[in-house]
């Protein structure tokens, strides 16, 4: 019996030396000397056939012997679950010294971009941002802006109507109406967005642009605050030597009514490609407002008086990007848009 404990020691601890690599190999070889159908069971199973002094004897050893197998056991298990652990590592390895992808950062679109440079100017000028619906009343988009009945404006060629009264706004005027009918002067601000007209595409129209309307409303508010005003405005945004050219014009909804240039900031006045050799760029339309359309908001034109104005976002992206085509602003071409 000491010589089948022996064997079964030898040969367990030569198979487990020889054994390399699976975690299962190990398993079945702990089965096969541990197990209770297992070899050394058998063994110890046979004692009952000894005498009462051998019986301590091969017990003890039979025990030393399982210990022995237990540990080296432990010790193969240890050793492969590092192995296995040294592996996974080696596969795993990352090189933190490597490049990493540059990812292409996104930006505003230009139209985003002028309008809230824009409306930045005009923020530091004291002016709120306000915004309004963009399917309105005839009422408001029309009526109490001062224009009247028979107006071109009005006709179902230039509006895009929905019912007889409700329409796509044609300008951002009904948010400055609605402001002056929820607010008492002083009022001081500025409608940036989307509005709609009836045009057929081409260089320079598209049925839905945007636009950026102002309006001061106070007592004592003169063309001077207004042309004052419009300076520091066009001095942020072309740039500090740029001068203004109010020239006569008419609106329904301000009187007196003007168009408003900035001298050309490519050529400086010379003349060039961009202001067709005039050396001035129309921006904008202003004017004081219609005595009409105060009264039409409950505003006291005896004692109350303003100024208000409007231009067209993309026309200002346009000129100050020198963008040729409208169009370009709206077909989300990558090759354009990554060139802002
Ligand atoms: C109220 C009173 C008056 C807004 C104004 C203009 C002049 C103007 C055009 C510029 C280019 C429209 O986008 S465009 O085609 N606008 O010239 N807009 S004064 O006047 C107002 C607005 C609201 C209550």
């Amino acid at each position: 019996m000491k010589q089948m404990l022996e064997c079964i020691k030898q040969n367990a601890l030569e198979q487990l030396a020889s054994l390399s690599g699976e975690a299962s190999e190990l398993e079945a070889l702990k089965v096969r000397y541990l197990g209770k159908k297992g070899e050394l069971t058998a063994v110890l199973r046979g004692m009952g056939k000894l005498t009462p002094e051998e019986r301590p004897v091969i017990g003890q050893m039979a025990n030393e012997v399982r210990e022995i197998i237990e540990a080296a056991i432990e010790e193969k298990a240890a050793e492969l679950k590092e192995k296995a652990r040294a592996a996974k590592l080696a596969a795993e390895r990352l090189d933190v010294t490597m490049p990493a992808d540059m990812k292409e950062l996104g930006h505003r679109h230009p139209l985003a971009q002028v309008e809230r440079d824009l409306c930045d100017i005009f923020l530091s000028m004291g002016f709120d941002v306000v915004e309004g619906p963009e399917v309105e009343y005839d009422y408001y988009n029309f009526q109490a802006l001062n224009i009247p009945e028979n107006h071109p404006a009005r006709d179902t060629q230039d509006t895009f109507y929905i019912t007889e009264n409700i329409l796509l706004r044609s300008q951002t005027s009904p948010v400055q109406v609605r402001t002056m009918e929820q607010q008492r002067p002083p009022i001081r601000i500025v409608s940036p967005g989307r509005v709609y007209r009836s045009d057929a595409v081409d260089a320079t129209h598209s049925p839905v642009f945007h636009q950026l309307e102002g309006l001061v409303v106070d007592k004592g508010i003169t063309m001077g605050d207004l042309k004052g005003m419009l300076e520091t405005f066009a001095k942020n945004m072309f740039g500090s030597s740029t001068k203004l050219r109010f020239r006569p014009h008419h609106f329904p909804f301000t009187e007196p009514s003007a168009e408003v240039d900035v001298s050309c900031f490519v050529c400086g006045g010379e003349g060039c490609r961009l202001c067709k050799g005039e050396g001035w760029i129309e921006i904008l339309g202003a004017g004081m407002v219609h005595p009409n359309v105060l009264k039409g908001c409950n505003i006291d034109p005896d004692e109350y008086s303003g100024f208000a104005f409007g231009l067209g976002i993309e026309r200002i992206a346009m000129i100050k990007y020198g963008i040729d085509d409208m169009r370009l602003l709206y077909e989300n071409d990558m090759r354009f848009l990554s060139q802002f």
